[in-house]
């Protein structure tokens, strides 16, 4: 369990390299150069399928507008879905037998956090008719009754924020919090112990490896310590109120570290891995037992992905529904493979058959 500790971050200005400054005060930082690097592949990056060639290539990943003429990466691994893959049919609310005690484990975390994370800013809902919700509409269906849910949320990002971190770090868990509650999208990128990519990355965009560690690309913002990342994001994409149980302290970090018990050191040392050249994106939040399991596994295979935010309130859980005609999280895409699918127990077993080495 991680201590409960939060040292200040000194405030240094420390040149990084010829073309990049970073300024850092209070664990804030601006990036002010318009340098950029591939964002998730390593530049010492040893794996086999991996080829170098000179070409012009358009800079992604952080704030840049620039295009480069530069020695890149490109990769050409055959990331293809197991023997005989055939995705699983949604079954909601229902945890596959031999994993009913994963799941009930990852259930400790909501309740220690009083479900913070489960639900969205200015989150409220009454039961109606079932006739009162037009058909196409997405809603949770209770004792004959629908469900109709309504949220506040604050100015959209256009492009999503990056956050580097891994799953049992409690101050990490705060931000995942956070970003459910403001339903964010997310690129995470996974910093499990010994990880060979981004970790490394963090230590070279901010001087240390402190986790978590936040990347606004819209405003050039970058920033360590939890607290600061929360008051930002709140700031900038909320009501400027931080929640009550992500404002009180040691008591909020306690019952981060408890959240914890149930699934310890689970998401937190790295499992060796291929990296593939796309994120994954999952559709998911902080609340719910099924996506936690999936989220130790992503980030033990230090796999990149675009986290949808759609905790309950979240108007993106009708694009998911429009889209497959069934909402249900954790729902995975996967652009290396083609696969998208439910199922909390067999999208481990994908990632794993899929991605470890
Ligand atoms: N058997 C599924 C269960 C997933 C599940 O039921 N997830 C809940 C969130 S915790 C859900 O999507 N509920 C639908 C809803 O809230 O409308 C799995 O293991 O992935």
């Amino acid at each position: 369990m991680a201590g409960v500790l939060n040292f200040p971050t000194i405030p240094i200005v420390r040149s990084v390299s010829p073309q990049k400054t970073i300024y850092h005060r209070r664990g804030i930082s601006i990036r002010v150069s318009s340098e950029s690097s591939e964002p998730w592949v390593s530049s010492e990056s040893p794996e086999p399928w991996i080829s170098v060639s000179t070409e012009e290539v358009p800079k992604s990943g952080f704030p840049s507008s620039t295009t480069t003429t530069t020695t890149t990466t490109t990769t050409t691994p055959a990331f293809s879905p197991p023997p005989d893959f055939v995705a699983p049919n949604p079954k909601r609310f229902r945890a596959r037998p031999d994993k009913r005690r994963d799941i009930l484990a990852a259930s400790l975390a909501p309740l220690f956090r009083f479900a913070t994370g489960v639900f969205v800013s200015g989150y409220a809902a009454s039961l109606v008719p079932k006739s009162e919700i037009p058909s196409g509409t997405y809603a949770l269906e209770v004792a004959g009754y629908k469900v109709k849910e309504t949220s506040k949320l604050g100015s959209r990002p256009e492009k999503p924020i990056e956050i580097y971190e891994f799953e049992s770090c409690p101050f990490c868990r705060k931000v995942r919090e956070i970003v459910s509650v403001l339903d964010l999208d997310v690129i995470f990128y996974p910093c499990p112990k010994k990880g060979p990519n981004f970790r490394p990355k963090v230590a070279q965009m901010g001087g240390k490896q402190q986790f978590p560690y936040m990347v606004d690309p819209n405003t050039g913002v970058e920033m360590y310590e939890s607290d600061e990342i929360i008051k930002y994001l709140v700031g900038k994409y909320g009501d400027g109120n931080v929640p009550l149980m992500l404002s009180l302290g040691l008591f909020t970090t306690l019952t981060e570290d408890f959240a914890m018990i149930g699934r310890m050191g689970r998401g937190s040392s790295y499992t060796p891995s291929r990296l593939p050249p796309e994120p994954l994106k999952l559709w998911s939040y902080e609340g719910s037992p099924f996506c936690k399991v999936v989220r130790e596994v992503l980030v033990e295979l230090e796999l990149p992905h675009l986290l949808i935010n759609c905790a309950r309130g979240s108007p993106k859980r009708q694009i998911l529904y429009e889209k497959v005609g069934h909402f249900q999280v954790p729902y995975l895409e996967d652009p290396n493979t083609g696969v998208q699918m439910f199922e909390s127990a067999e999208i481990v077993e994908y990632l794993r058959a899929t991605y470890a080495l």
